[in-house]
C-alpha cells in the first residue's frame, strides 16, 4: 500500500471516529430534554437518525425539489419532533406536542405546508382534556415558520387526513369529528387564517381510516373502512361519499 492511500485510510478513520464522538443525540434523547415548543434542544444531524416513524416526500418550499420531512415520536404518543432535509441541510425542529403530521398544498402558495395534529389543553369543548386540534407550519427553505396555532377545530376532534377533493389544486383538510350522538366527516379548507368548513358527511365514529394510505391515491380517494373504502368528493359544495367494497 502507497503512503498516500495509508494516509487517506488514516484520515478516514479519524474522521468517522470524531462523527462517532461528536453526534451523540438521538431523537429519543431530544425528546427527553425539552418540555412542548422548547426551541433550545440540541438539533440532530444525519448521523443520529433512527428509524424515523412516519417519513413524508414533500416540496415544502416550492422551488421545484422534494424536501424528506421524518418525524420522531416519543414513547406514548404524547409529543414529537421532526426534521427537514433540504439539500445538504438538516433542520431540527422544536419539540411539538404532536400526535399526527401530514404535508399539503393548502393555501395556493407553492410549496407543501405541515400539517401538524396537536394536542392542546385550551377548553372550548365538553371532551376529555388534552384534546386534538390543528396547527400549521411552513418551511420556507431557510428555517420551520409557525403559520397558525389553532386551540381547537369546530368539533371535538378524533382524526385528521389530507386531500384535494374538489381537484382545484388546492388540498382540503378531511376531519373525523364527534357530534353530541355521532360522528360526522368534515372538509375544511385553509384560509391563512383557520380553517373554514365546506361541508360535512355522517359516518362511523370507530373504523375509519381518513386518507390513508397516502402514496398511490387517487384524487379524492379519501376514507377507508376496515369492511371497504369510501370515495370522498367535493361536488358544488356538497361532500359526497360513494362506498366502495
Ligand atoms: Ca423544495
Ligand atoms: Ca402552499
Ligand atoms: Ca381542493
Amino acid at each position: 500500500m502507497s503512503d498516500r492511500s495509508q494516509q487517506r485510510r488514516k484520515v478516514a478513520w479519524r474522521i468517522s471516529l470524531t462523527l462517532a464522538f461528536t453526534f451523540t443525540f438521538t431523537p429519543n434523547d431530544v425528546l427527553a430534554q425539552g418540555g412542548p415548543r422548547d426551541t433550545t434542544v440540541p438539533a440532530l444531524s444525519q448521523a443520529d437518525l433512527p428509524n424515523p416513524d412516519a417519513v413524508h416526500l414533500a416540496d415544502l418550499d416550492g422551488d421545484g425539489e422534494e424536501e424528506i420531512l421524518s418525524v420522531f415520536l416519543a414513547p406514548g404518543g404524547s409529543r414529537g419532533v421532526f426534521t427537514v432535509q433540504d439539500g445538504d441541510r438538516l433542520v431540527t425542529s422544536p419539540i411539538y406536542p404532536v400526535w399526527g403530521l401530514e404535508t399539503a398544498e393548502l393555501d395556493g402558495r407553492p410549496g407543501d405546508e405541515i400539517v401538524l395534529g396537536v394536542w392542546s389543553s385550551l377548553l372550548r369543548h365538553p371532551e376529555p382534556q388534552p384534546h386534538r386540534t390543528v396547527w400549521v407550519l411552513r418551511w420556507t427553505g431557510h428555517r420551520i415558520e409557525e403559520v397558525w396555532l389553532g386551540s381547537a377545530m369546530a368539533r371535538p376532534l378524533l382524526d385528521i387526513g389530507v386531500a384535494d377533493l374538489d381537484g382545484d389544486g388546492r388540498w382540503e383538510l378531511v376531519a373525523l369529528e364527534r357530534t353530541a350522538d355521532r360522528c360526522v366527516v368534515t372538509a375544511y379548507r385553509f384560509d391563512g387564517f383557520g380553517f373554514v368548513g365546506l361541508a360535512r358527511l355522517p359516518a362511523d365514529c370507530i373504523g375509519l381510516e381518513l386518507c390513508r394510505p397516502i402514496p398511490e391515491r387517487e384524487r379524492g380517494d379519501c376514507v377507508s373502512t376496515p369492511s371497504g373504502s369510501m370515495h370522498l368528493r367535493l361536488v358544488d359544495g356538497v361532500l359526497v361519499g360513494e362506498r366502495r367494497e
